[in-house]
């Protein structure tokens, strides 16, 4: 099998890859070890940046968006009730859309089978070759047969667990873990709100968004090593009044229909390229999702990697190649200080030694809020960041 460019990975990185490469006339093959029914199941990221949504409308891959994604202006912040709301139209001039990475996949995918794209699913052994040469190769078993995919360039956006990060030697990664993680759910209830709530509360923090005008989504702060078993329906809902909480305002609950633990870390590599292997994607960083980087970070490396191979590949140029890595890392590094920055000012850190560090911290974050509730600079810098920083 020959190919000009082998993709691992059918999550939003590959599959937004692939649309671009197809749209140059480029040929490309997509390598999935899950399965479809599996791929359409996962629960995911919920915003999309300005930059992201335009990236779509350029490809005409938005037609969905456009009929299901909500726009919004802004979100809440609160402490302990006391909620502001940051308006980025009026800061930025600039919206965020509410779009949820489940549909996303099942657009970009169902575009995919319309053009008869070759993606391949439930692939085991994969394996990378030749990256250093003029010959790179990915080996794998399809329904128990061996096979080798010839081709030009290797894409890694094959997430966090997958084989490409290992392929690269003597790479070095940059993370910090945090102690706690986000239990989410998805409810049979409409939103309680217009735009999203972040919440810092004593007993940790909340965020109220939603997928549609009839379901919504909740997350809590819970320790990293808890059990969802540990987490009944009544208990989840509990704590989200609690810390959800506002004069004037009602929590409605609904039937919670999907609920799951999710560990927390921010997470760079040192290249994310490697002689004709480039990452994208998840492959190459992870942000704790309290910024809603995750989707849109994959969204800008392969928009700015599908450039440049179509420079390379069509043109001859490998300049954007060659400065793939450079560029991916430095916007990289922007997002990982904003979606830090807003995890230590949202979430309880218990971790400190005494109860008198644990609360000066916590009432170091509620002066941060108020400091924010009170300065439009400090608004236009958290608006600037989360419709998005320029691909
Ligand atoms: P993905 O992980 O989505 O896709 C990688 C693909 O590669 C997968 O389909 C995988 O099966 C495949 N793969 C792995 N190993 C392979 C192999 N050996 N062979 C072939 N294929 C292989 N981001 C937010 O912005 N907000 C959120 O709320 C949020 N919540 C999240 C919750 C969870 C549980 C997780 C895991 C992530 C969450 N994220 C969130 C981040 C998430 O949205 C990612 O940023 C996004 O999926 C990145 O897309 P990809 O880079 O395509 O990686
Ligand atoms: C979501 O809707 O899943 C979502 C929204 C905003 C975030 C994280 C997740 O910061």
């Amino acid at each position: 099998m020959r190919t000009k460019v082998a993709i691992i990975g059918a999550g939003p990185a590959g599959l937004l890859l692939g649309h671009i490469l197809q749209r140059a006339g480029i040929g490309f093959t997509i390598l999935e070890r899950t399965s479809r029914e599996h791929l359409l199941g996962r629960i995911r990221a919920g915003v999309l940046e300005q930059g992201s949504v335009d990236v779509l409308g350029e490809l005409g891959l938005d037609a969905d968006l456009r009929e299901r994604g909500l726009t919004h202006h802004g979100i809440h912040l609160q402490h302990e009730g006391q909620r502001h709301h940051v308006d980025f139209v009026d800061l930025v001039g600039r919206t965020v859309t509410i779009y949820g990475q489940q549909a996303l996949v099942r657009h970009l995918l169902a575009e995919h089978d319309r053009i008869g794209s070759d993606i391949r699913f439930e692939v085991a052994d994969v394996e990378l070759h030749g990256l250093d040469g003029s010959s790179p190769h990915v080996s794998f078993t399809d329904g128990g047969t061996a096979g080798v995919l010839d081709c030009d360039v290797v894409v890694g956006a094959d997430g966090y667990h997958g084989p490409s990060r290992p392929a690269v030697p003597g790479l070095r990664a940059f993370e910090r873990e945090y102690p706690f993680g986000w239990l989410g759910i998805l409810a049979d209830v409409p939103p309680s709100t217009d735009d999203l709530i972040y919440a810092l509360h004593p007993d940790g923090f909340a965020m109220h968004s939603m997928r549609s005008l009839e379901v919504s989504r909740l997350y809590l702060q819970v320790d990293r090593d808890e059990s969802i078993d540990d987490w009944s329906d009544a208990r989840i809902w509990d704590a989200l009044q609690t810390r959800l909480g506002s004069d004037g305002w009602t929590l409605h609950e609904g039937a919670i229909t999907e609920k799951s633990i999710t560990p927390m870390r921010s997470f760079v590599v040192s290249t994310m390229s490697h002689g004709r292997l480039f990452l994208a994607g998840d492959a190459g960083h992870i942000v704790p999702p309290t910024g809603a980087k995750g989707l849109n970070s994959a969204i800008a490396d392969v928009t700015l990697l599908g450039r440049a191979l179509v420079r390379s590949i069509r043109d001859g140029d490998e300049a954007g190649l060659d400065g793939y890595s450079d560029a991916a890392l430095a916007r990289q590094w922007k997002v990982q200080q904003f979606s830090q920055w807003m995890t230590d000012m949202l979430h309880v850190h218990r971790e400190a030694p005494d109860a008198s560090a644990r609360d000066f911290r916590y009432r170091s974050q509620v002066g941060q809020l108020e400091y924010l509730f009170g300065s439009r600079h400090a608004q236009e810098s958290l608006a600037e960041q989360y419709a998005g920083l320029p691909f």
